[in-house]
């Protein structure tokens, strides 16, 4: 066989390993960026994301028109309820800013119109326009049952209780309706630089921080591994409601402690999550030529080391322009159900607790006295009717909280040993 020949068979074959409809090559994403903060973070996205090829779209709501203009000519804007605030923002009024979201539902839609295959929802919460309309965002992308990712942070603890709280009931009514939600309290920035750094450089460090994150996934859909992770990866990943997510990006040279590279890819330190009860654990690991299937198995077996009832997903891309590093990402979602049951189970318990309490006060306070007429007595009678009767109720629940137990039991015995018992 001539050399020509060789050559052309490998080609072949290298075109037959591709995916066939070059679907990596065709999700579609959109990012929006609601409020000042969400602006600000698209930019910094935008910057560091490549979408020249139109494969990202960005734009910026916000009700205050000179912070969307001081976001440049390349980001697409959209401004909300000018007639209420003059174009000059809500003055961090939750109540108006939702009140505006609402009444601008049409530009939500048609925010919303162009068939992404994934939105992401960003911003920065604490103010009114992006705390108050979050939850409307959400709640029209759940009616058109668009794929959802929000991502969005908390306020510094110095800007008040009061603001913390206010962000995380809207993020808790958002998350309903998004498929997984990733919170960054701006606070944990001093886990990461020195308590005197200028307030401006911490939310710098903070949007640059994510954006390395987000193109580190976004690598991920976009190039096609050896091993290949793809939208439908992602999508299982994400799917569901009212999920908690994680998010992060490492790179380091190769020949490194490769366990201290994993530990620092799982303990991202700006992201509120609790990494051991993950449900569903994405990973993708990108390298030069030398990248090996042992450093994938070595992370991948301490992930499942601290998340053990996750679900696993991983791929491995050759990325040429990295020489002697290696760089890795993990997205992780969800609550593992195990766990969830047994925390529901411990409220139950608090609850009943709570119950037999306030009847152990109440049978205390009917103390015994003789009685002096028969209706006395047949209320007497009555009441210790029903003491008997709270005591077999007693035993009614302690029965079938026993019985819950065996059950929990039975789940944790592997499916073909259950069916043997
Ligand atoms: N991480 C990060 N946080 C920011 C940024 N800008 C503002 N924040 C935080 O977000 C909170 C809300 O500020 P904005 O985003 O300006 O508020 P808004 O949604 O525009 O609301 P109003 O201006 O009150 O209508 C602030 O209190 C900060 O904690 C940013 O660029 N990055
Ligand atoms: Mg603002």
């Amino acid at each position: 066989m001539s050399l020509k020949k060789i050559e052309k068979i490998k080609k072949e074959k290298i075109k037959e390993r591709l995916p066939k409809d070059n679907s990596t090559k065709r999700i579609k994403i959109k990012i929006v960026g609601i409020g000042g903060g969400g602006g600000n973070i698209i930019k910094e996205l935008s910057r560091k994301l490549d979408f020249s090829s139109n494969k990202i779209d960005f734009v910026a709501v916000n009700t205050d028109i000179q912070a969307l203009e001081a976001l440049g000519k390349d980001l697409k804007k959209v401004s909300f309820g000018e007639g209420e605030t003059r174009g000059l923002g809500t003055g961090r009024d939750i109540a108006l800013g939702r009140m505006i979201a609402e009444a601008e539902e049409k530009k939500i839609k048609s925010i919303f119109s162009d068939a992404k295959d994934l939105y992401i929802l960003v911003a920065s919460l604490g103010g009114g326009t992006g705390t108050g309309s979050i939850p409307v965002f959400s709640k029209i992308a759940k009616e058109l049952n668009l794929t959802t990712l929000g991502i969005f942070t908390l306020p510094f603890n110095f800007e008040g209780k009061e603001k913390i709280k206010d962000s995380q009931k809207a993020i808790e009514e958002a998350k309903a309706n998004l498929n997984a939600v990733l919170t960054i309290p701006n606070e944990k920035i001093f886990k990461i630089v020195e308590d005197d750094v200028p307030f401006n450089s911490a939310l710098d460090i903070v949007n640059l921080q994510l954006a390395k994150s987000l193109q580190g996934l976004l690598n991920t859909v976009y190039s096609s591994g050896l091993i290949n992770i793809d939208w439908a990866d992602i999508k299982t990943t994400i799917e569901g409601v009212d999920q908690n997510a994680y998010l992060n990006t490492v790179q380091a040279k190769i020949g490194g402690d490769l366990n201290a590279f994993t530990m620092e890819l799982l303990n991202n330190k700006l992201v509120d999550y609790d990494f051991s009860r993950s449900a569903n654990v994405l990973f993708n690991i990108e390298g030069g030529k030398d990248l090996s299937m042992q450093q994938l198995a070595l992370i991948s077996e301490k992930i499942h080391e601290l998340a053990p009832e996750a679900r696993i997903i991983f791929g491995l891309t050759q990325n040429s322009k990295l020489k002697n590093e290696i760089r890795a990402t993990v997205l992780a979602t969800g609550t593992s159900k195990k766990k969830e049951k047994k925390s529901e189970k411990k409220k139950k318990i608090v609850k009943v607790k709570k119950e037999k309490k306030v009847e152990i006060k109440k049978v205390k306070k009917e103390k015994p006295k003789k009685p002096d007429t028969i209706e006395e007595e047949l209320k007497e009678l009555e009441v210790e009717i029903n003491r008997r009767n709270a005591v077999e109720i007693k035993k009614a629940e302690e029965d079938a909280r026993k019985k819950e137990d065996e059950e929990d039991n039975i789940f944790e015995i592997p499916a073909f040993l259950r069916k043997k018992k």
